[in-house]
């Protein structure tokens, strides 16, 4: 009997139960022998290891390690395909404290995602980034990837990808390591165990890198993909070891941590809650709710159509409230079309941190057409407003509990000079309905957005009349 016990278990940074498949709970998605498991294996283990578990965030695209989320138990971004080097560079500089990973295949790095990587590194960011070269578009069913090997089949280059047709596998650690940006580059193998090994070794060592604040750090993984490949999992790893090697050395292929230093500590960012903010406000005007010792939070929706200027009545609620010192986020979904198409935008306005630009339950709809109030005044919040371009609301719309203001701002708006003012008029009606905003910041933001005198006229004259056409106290339940 040996004496020593064999034991299986997970590193911490995995999830217990993987909640993908409610009959899976023990399971991955991924293929038997696929390389992607014992990647998120050593990767788990480090991250675990190092300490580091509260404070990373996995960033996978999209590719067979699109569901990377279920299983580790960090904070996670699923992004589009190619684009997590980006995502890790503005996650990173706004929590420089936060240890990010960027996880990526083949085709995604080294096609769709090549811009990003090549700048990301050239930049030296402080991110790691983990990339998984199978040698194919493994999710999609085995399209050649720049890093497909010379004569290897795919579904796109069936008889073997040939060199004066397709080019030369790219050697993305070599390429990368040619920049002066990067500082700790390796390409390691999971072909046999005494490679991985050493794939556990460089992992460590990358992310050892990032939590000096040294800048970027990348290992290459050979990885087998048996499905794809349409080989067994013991001959796939078989291949990566006796084929895979030979076209993409192994070893590291920068190493500058002993001759990089980490910068300065980033200042503490003020808070805008800290700010004086009631200095940058007229000390004639009332103390706004938003000052005041409530928390405020409104999640707005503004939706018409495109040309009706939604997206504009979006942004100058986003930027007076910035003007207000409140935390904005102004978030436009539009259409392809340039008229008549449909328009929304989804704001907020905060006295603390905003968790997310995504309204999808708002607590204030501004509906400038019928298609658009049809389509989101079920998901207001109860208690919510409700500002609809409209004699009345639709009786199969109508809800009891909203506060909602229905009137014909277009032609208030025509009477006023022109219907294109509606927007306006139906900003005047929710600021003099909600408190939200102050006069002055939202004077502030017209005078920055409309550019001309005319407009800019006739727009404060739209947003009185708004005011006057809603007064506060007034609102009817549809
Ligand atoms: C913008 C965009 N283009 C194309 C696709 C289709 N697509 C999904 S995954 C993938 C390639 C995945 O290959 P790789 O990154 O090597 O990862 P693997 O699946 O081999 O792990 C492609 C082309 C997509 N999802 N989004
Ligand atoms: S297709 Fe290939 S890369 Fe994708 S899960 Fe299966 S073995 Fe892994």
């Amino acid at each position: 009997m040996p004496n020593y016990a064999i034991l299986h278990e997970k590193p911490e940074c995995l999830y217990e139960d993987y909640e993908r498949k409610s009959e899976l709970h023990r399971q991955t998605h991924y293929c038997p022998g696929c390389g992607h498991g014992i990647v998120h294996k050593l990767l788990a283990e480090a991250i675990t290891d190092l300490g580091i578990q509260d404070r990373t965030i996995l960033i996978s695209p999209v590719g067979c390690s699109v569901f990377a989320y279920f299983y580790f138990d960090v904070g996670n971004i699923q992004v589009a395909h190619g684009r997590a080097a980006a995502v890790a560079t503005a996650v990173k500089r706004a929590h420089p404290h936060a240890i990010v990973i960027s996880y990526q295949g083949d085709g995604d790095l080294a096609a769709i995602g090549s811009a990003e990587i090549l700048h990301c590194a050239n930049r030296g960011e402080n991110i790691t980034t983990i990339f998984v070269n199978n040698a194919i578009y493994g999710m999609t069913g085995g399209q050649m990837a720049p890093t497909t090997l010379l004569g290897q089949k795919t579904t796109t280059s069936p008889t073997g990808r040939d060199f004066h047709h397709d080019g030369a596998p790219m050697k993305v650690g070599e390429m990368l390591s040619a920049l002066d940006g990067p500082t700790y580059i390796e390409r390691v193998s999971l072909g046999n165990v005494k490679h991985i090994m050493a794939a556990r070794k460089a992992i460590r060592k990358a992310l050892e890198t990032q939590i000096a604040g040294l800048g970027f750090s990348l290992v290459e993984f050979l990885s087998p993909c048996p499905t794809i490949w349409k080989l067994d999992p013991v001959d796939a790893q078989k291949h990566v070891h006796d084929v895979m090697e030979k076209s993409f050395p192994l070893g590291v292929k920068c190493d500058r941590t002993a001759e990089r230093t980490a910068p300065p500590e980033p200042a503490p960012m003020t808070r805008l809650t800290e700010l004086p903010r009631i200095l940058r406000l007229p000390s004639t005007e009332p103390t706004p709710p938003h000052l005041s010792e409530e928390p405020l939070d409104w999640r707005i929706r503004v939706a018409g159509f495109g040309g009706q200027g939604v997206l504009l009545l979006g942004q100058l609620l986003a930027e007076a409230g910035m003007d207000a010192g409140l935390h904005v986020s102004w978030l436009p979904s539009y259409g392809p079309e340039m008229r008549s198409g449909t328009s929304n935008c989804h704001v907020r306005l905060c006295s603390g941190e905003i968790d997310s630009p995504v309204v999808s339950r708002p607590n204030a709809l501004l509906a400038l057409n019928e298609p658009s109030l049809r389509k989101f005044i079920a998901s207001v919040e109860p208690g919510g407003v409700v500002i609809y371009n409209g004699d009345s609301i639709p009786a199969d719309c109508a809800r009891h509990d909203l506060r909602v203001v229905a009137q014909p701002f277009a032609e208030i708006a025509d009477s006023l000079g022109s219907a294109k003012a509606l927007n306006i008029v139906m900003l005047g009606a929710f600021l003099s309905l909600s408190h939200a905003l102050p006069d002055s910041p939202i004077e502030g933001a017209l005078k920055r957005l409309v550019k001309s005198d005319r407009w800019l006229e006739l727009d404060r004259r739209a947003l009185a009349v708004g005011r006057e056409r809603v007064p506060a106290e007034e609102f009817v339940h549809a």
